[in-house]
């Protein structure tokens, strides 16, 4: 029987299929394969021993969050509690687009900064927007349900960003959302595991929140081509890493205000691995 996994705790995994959930463990053949089912795989199921047989081919993959099969990544980003990192934001941007999601942002907690606060959120969201990457508020859901129209949407971002709290606003749905510790002044994860809700006609995926990304994994080239708005600006030399360069068209749009400076600073800290 076809199905597609919507939900993983440990080795248990829920497949929905034919309208019904099938908690299934994955044959023992997958782990010899050193293949892990994940969540957003289309499978065949055994749904009388509750056994996943296959794993059909995937259009993509992430491993953080663990799923599979995206359009979507919505970098869920919040202005305040936790305190907006656009280094982070940089580094979930870049991630996604290399791994070829569209990655999406959503601001969250503008109610707790001040008017100041909000006009330079809105000159970042501008030039998001500029180099062709959506930017919404957490309170627009109508819009927002409108642009994830029949996508596969997964939601990623810092714990207690409000992730799961905008999944409860798209679908009014009851996910279990908390307060961020205040005592240790960092979050704890209030998400736990990667579950796929069916909104109307919106699959989304709420993920456990992190509190740091790296991207050891990725080669310079890679991530400097996840930098959308370097793609065709013409330097001096064409492997330009618009670092030590002279005569670097980049940077001329740098000093120019056209390219926004954390983007680029955020980029040199990529590339340097610092
Ligand atoms: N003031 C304010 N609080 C918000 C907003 N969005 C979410 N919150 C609060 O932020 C806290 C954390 O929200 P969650 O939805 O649990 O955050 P999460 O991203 O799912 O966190 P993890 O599951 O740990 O990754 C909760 O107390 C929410 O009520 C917002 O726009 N404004
Ligand atoms: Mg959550
Ligand atoms: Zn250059």
């Amino acid at each position: 029987m076809n199905g597609k996994i919507i939900k993983n705790i440990s080795n248990l995994y829920s497949v929905l299929a034919k309208g019904k959930i099938y908690d299934c463990v994955p044959r023992g053949k997958f782990r010899n394969q050193n293949l892990t089912p994940l969540v957003g795989d289309e499978v065949i199921i055994d749904p009388d021993n509750k056994y996943i047989l296959e794993i059909k081919e995937r259009k993509n993959e992430l491993n953080r969050p663990m799923i599979s099969n995206v359009d979507i990544g919505i970098i869920l980003t919040s202005l305040k509690k936790p305190d907006l990192s656009l280094l982070l934001l940089d580094k979930q941007i870049s991630f996604l687009t290399i791994n070829h999601i569209e990655a999406v942002i959503v601001f969250s907690k503008l109610d707790l900064v001040d008017e100041v606060f909000l006009e330079k959120i809105k000159i970042i969201k501008k030039y998001y927007e500029s180099i062709g990457i959506k930017v919404f508020y957490n309170s627009e859901v109508d819009l927002i349900k409108k642009y994830l129209k029949n996508k596969e949407v997964v939601i990623t971002g810092q714990t207690g960003a409000g992730k799961s709290t905008f999944i409860n606003k798209l679908g009014n749905l009851n996910i279990k959302t908390n307060e961020i510790s205040k005592a240790l002044g960092r979050g704890k994860h209030t998400t736990r595991h990667v579950e796929i809700y069916n909104i109307e006609d919106i699959n989304i995926a709420d993920t456990p929140g992190f509190s740091a990304l790296d991207l050891d994994n990725y080669s310079n080239e890679e991530i400097k081509d996840s930098f959308i708005e370097f793609k065709n600006v013409e330097c001096k030399f064409k492997n330009c890493m618009h670092n030590k360069e002279k005569e670097c068209e980049v940077k001329r749009l740098l000093d120019n205000n056209k390219i926004l400076k954390s983007r680029y600073d955020n980029y040199i800290k990529l590339i340097e691995r610092g």
